[in-house]
């Protein structure tokens, strides 16, 4: 039983309720209709990189089902349906002409959404780059860049009048430095200078498409979600403030800087001094990156706890992702990542909804016209399936109550947020840990590929209908 349950807040009526999903994480039919290969298949295939050898060739297998899913997105009321767009499934190989039945997939999805009320929010990028991008040098190499806003302006050309809103990419944070730093996503590489180059060739490619999205799409909106990092410090310390502050521009202001402010965080430039010189960096590069965005889509899951590491004894890398062996911070060797108190969900992510609206705090002080949105907020726990059929989930309701009042109490103190994403959809293939992990409020069975609501979803689908927080209780009766 919650806490928080003898009370219930209300949203406006015209606050968006959605859910999300990713190209990779559920699509499956990885080689169907003229599909590239992409970063992601190749990393999944090399044996050691996916928990269980997992891939994502068949995943939920949307491909197929997607009319299926259509209407579960409609059973739910959901007002908005945040997917992305598999690059290399639209244009094979990265260059050249679209390849028109993935494109027409995407067109029939986009139908079926306009069909049953619900906005299309499409990201262009979360994480599947055509394989031939990487073998040319990645987003450390600025072609990739210019590549993307080849890519961009065909796509959006193409879909453009169905897309309500557009979001250039999801996380670049975990792209550059998951995929180039700690290798823990693809492409697996491990180089902090690398991992620099592409958080710089991810914000000019964010410039560039976001661009290509307003000659385009002039009626549509334009967005681009990160996952800002919520730092606490270790201690009242001038030493752990420091060491704050060095992760919040490597993992903050590396993009919220170029994106909404046209520069990077000065320090951040002085503190990789001895990773990089930044010479990548051309003149208009900055300019270019920072393009009006009509709502910022913001990812939350969790905090980080950090303090100054003084070189003596142990240094600590629990870092807040229960991932301790390979940290994705750049140039940060005299930090340590400390173990947060928990409860935590099955990912090792520590539970604390507080710093969803210290977050939305932040970033409406800091950038106060800018309006948001939850573009991802969730939980995996380990579900079961009851003998009645049912998953009864009540740690992942229990979550999503306490983060959505952590929304709702944010904007009661000012912040101007439009709309949550609850992640995801369904359960789907969770990255490096392949289908171990299920954020899904939909459980997908993975040798029957069945679909069966878990009670968060019963649970949402009444908050949607309400705009007013269920009791956390009502979804099990
Ligand atoms: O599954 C991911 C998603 O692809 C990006 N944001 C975080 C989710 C949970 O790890």
């Amino acid at each position: 039983m919650s806490l928080l349950s003898d009370r219930s807040r209300s949203f406006p009526s015209d606050f968006v309720w959605g859910s999300a999903t990713a190209s990779y994480q559920i699509e499956g039919a990885a080689q169907e209709d003229g599909r590239g290969p992409s970063i992601w298949d190749t990393f999944s295939h090399t044996p050691g990189k996916v928990e269980g050898g997992d891939t994502g060739d068949v995943a939920d297998d949307h491909y197929h089902r997607y009319v299926e899913d259509l209407d579960h997105i409609k059973g739910l009321g959901l007002d908005a349906y945040r997917f992305s767009i598999a690059w290399p499934r639209v244009q094979p190989g990265g260059a050249g002409a679209l390849n028109d039945k993935g494109v027409d997939f995407y067109k029939r999805l986009l139908d079926g959404l306009l069909e049953r009320g619900v906005r299309p929010v499409a990201t262009l990028y979360h994480w599947d780059l055509p394989q031939e991008l990487e073998d040319a040098g990645g987003w450390p190499v600025r072609d990739t860049a210019l590549r993307f806003a080849d890519y961009a302006t065909a796509i959006v050309g193409a879909l453009g009048d169905r897309v309500h809103t557009w979001t250039t990419f999801n996380e670049p944070y975990c792209t550059a430095y998951l995929g180039y730093a700690s290798g823990v996503h693809a492409p697996g590489r491990t180089n902090g200078a690398d991992a620099l180059a592409a958080v710089h060739h991810l914000n000019l490619a964010h410039g560039l498409a976001g661009r290509i999205v307003r000659d385009l799409a002039p009626t549509a909106e334009l967005s681009v979600t990160l996952n800002l990092a919520v730092i606490r410090p270790a201690s009242d310390s001038a030493e752990d403030a420091a060491a704050v502050r060095k992760l919040d521009n490597i993992a903050n202001g590396a993009f919220l800087g170029p994106m909404l402010e046209g520069k990077y965080p000065a320090d951040l430039l002085t503190q990789t001094a001895h990773v990089t010189d930044w010479a990548f960096v051309q003149d208009g590069d900055l300019a270019t990156a920072r393009v009006p965005i009509d709502v910022l889509g913001i990812n939350y899951y969790s905090t980080i706890l950090a303090g100054h590491w003084d070189g003596t004894g142990e240094r600590q890398q629990a870092d807040g992702h229960g991932d301790s062996a390979a940290t994705p911070w750049v140039g940060v060797d005299d930090v340590n990542f400390l173990l947060q108190p928990g409860p935590y969900t099955a990912m090792g992510w520590n539970i604390e909804p507080q710093g969803m609206t210290d977050l939305l705090l932040r970033i409406s002080r800091e950038y106060p016209d800018q309006p948001m949105m939850i573009t991802e907020n969730g939980a995996a726990f380990d579900d079961e399936v009851s003998p009645d059929g049912r998953v009864h989930d009540p740690l992942r309701v229990d979550y999503l109550y306490r983060h959505i009042d952590a929304v709702g109490a944010a904007m009661e103190a000012g912040a101007d947020v439009r709309g949550y994403f609850l992640w995801s959809l369904l359960d789907n293939f969770e990255w490096a840990y392949g289908y171990s992990k299920r954020f899904g409020i939909i459980r997908v069975d993975y040798n029957t590929l069945e679909r069966t609501w878990k009670d968060s979803a019963i649970w949402y689908s009444k908050l949607i209908a309400t705009d007013q927080l269920p009791d956390v209780t009502s979804a099990a009766e």
